[in-house]
């Protein structure tokens, strides 16, 4: 009985969820259990979501042929449909008995010769969560395509900046963890991403991330469509509103009131695009309406995003009480407008007066008018400390 337990303690869970894999399923499994160190017991659960091209019977078949190893159990989960790639993991963990879990994808992407790293991290020098990274020194991308890496960088940019993650790989399919630091952790499990969820819902946990070589799949195809990418932008919101972001606080109050600044220019400048973009697809695109009609849509949906980006992001105001939101939104809309009076008053002042040149004039206005501006909606909109 106590050795079982020993046995079980010890026990590493390789999770590799499949879908449309046929091709590469039977050597993967192969391979991993030909790197596996000899002298841990394992367990690894394929987790198929129905894949029409059967990847699902082939593991059936290959179990029933194989020679059983006591200590290097295969099983397989059959889901009925297709569920997401982070719930069919979800679903593997709740299978796993050991205390270490492995998570990898089925295609080669990443390399099995990393396991035993993996295993080694968490095991011998006890880290929590173990990240086979792309992006950390050594680490690198092999076989995509331009477009596919820019989203790539850009969605991990989203999550470290947004949810203040560490990790320089958050988006990696390729980890190990610890079991006993998800217990008690309510998963959503959206869409691909399921190492974000964890390392956002983890709190003081040890992290390490190990380099590697992603390899594009050479057999099947991706599974990443539309769908898979607006899944991840749901979670990154859902994660968003977990609790507080980890961004590290800043203490020194002269930085953050620059920071907040720059923050609140840089939404101003969004809402140059934003009226713009608005103003020329009412004009033209999708309808044909007077063009100082379509200015004014313009500068309300600017003055509408340039609120909702300041209060999320510039002055880290989540409470969207009605009440409270269209008070604030009030208040914006008269300091916006002030703003622009003031502006339109200084350009005057500056070109007739001062006899500078119109373009010099308009850049003055609008760097000290959105100063004010931000300097008011600090005050009273969003109701913080001048300096803070
Ligand atoms: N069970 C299951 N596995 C999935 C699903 N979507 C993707 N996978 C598997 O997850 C891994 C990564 O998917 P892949 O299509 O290679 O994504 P990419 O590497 O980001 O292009 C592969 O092993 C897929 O077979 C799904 O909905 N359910
Ligand atoms: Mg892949």
């Amino acid at each position: 009985m106590l050795k079982q337990k020993i046995n079980e303690n010890n026990q590493v869970s390789i999770i590799i969820p499949t879908y449309n894999e046929s091709k590469n399923i039977i050597k993967i499994l192969h391979h991993i259990g030909e790197i596996l160190p000899k002298n841990i017991s394992t367990q690894t659960i394929v987790v198929d979501d129905n894949s029409p091209d059967g990847t699902g019977k082939i593991v059936e078949d290959y179990l029933k042929n194989v020679k059983k190893i006591a200590d290097n159990t295969i099983e397989i989960i059959h889901r009925k449909t297709k569920d997401g790639l982070g719930s069919a993991i979800l679903k593997g963990i709740q299978q796993a008995k050991g205390d270490t879990i492995v998570v990898m994808d089925c295609d080669f992407s990443h390399p099995p010769q990393i396991i035993p790293k993996l295993i080694e991290s968490i095991k011998k020098y006890q880290y929590d969560i173990v990240v086979a990274s792309r992006y950390i020194k050594g680490g690198k991308i092999q076989g995509w395509s331009v477009k596919r890496k820019i989203m790539s960088r850009f969605a991990t940019l989203i999550a470290k900046k947004g949810l203040g993650i560490d990790t320089k790989d958050p988006m990696s399919g390729f980890f190990a963890f610890k079991r006993s630091i998800i217990k008690g952790l309510n998963i959503d499990a959206i869409g691909f991403k399921i190492l974000l969820e964890i390392l956002v819902k983890t709190k003081g946990v040890n992290i390490k991330e190990i380099p590697y070589t992603f390899q594009n799949r050479e057999l099947g195809s991706s599974k990443l469509n539309v769908k898979t990418i607006l899944d991840y932008y749901k979670s990154v919101w859902k994660l968003y509103r977990y609790g507080k972001p980890l961004v590290k606080q800043e203490k020194r109050s002269s930085v953050k009131f620059l920071s907040k600044a720059a923050r609140f220019y840089t939404v101003g400048a969004s809402g140059f695009i934003v009226n713009y973009i608005i103003s020329v697809l009412f004009v033209g695109v999708i309808s044909d309406m007077w063009y100082l009609h379509a200015t004014v849509i313009g500068i309300i949906a600017s003055i509408t995003t340039n609120f909702i980006l300041n209060k999320i992001w510039t002055f880290e105001d989540r409470d969207f009480g009605i009440k409270k939101t269209i008070s604030q939104y009030g208040k914006f809309v008269i300091f916006s407008s002030l703003g622009a009076l003031v502006q339109l008053g200084m350009v005057y002042f500056l070109v007739d007066n001062v006899e500078m040149s119109y373009p010099l004039a308009l850049i003055l206005a609008v760097i000290i008018a959105a100063f004010g501006n931000f300097v008011l909606n600090k005050k009273w909109t969003f109701k913080e400390k001048l300096l803070s």
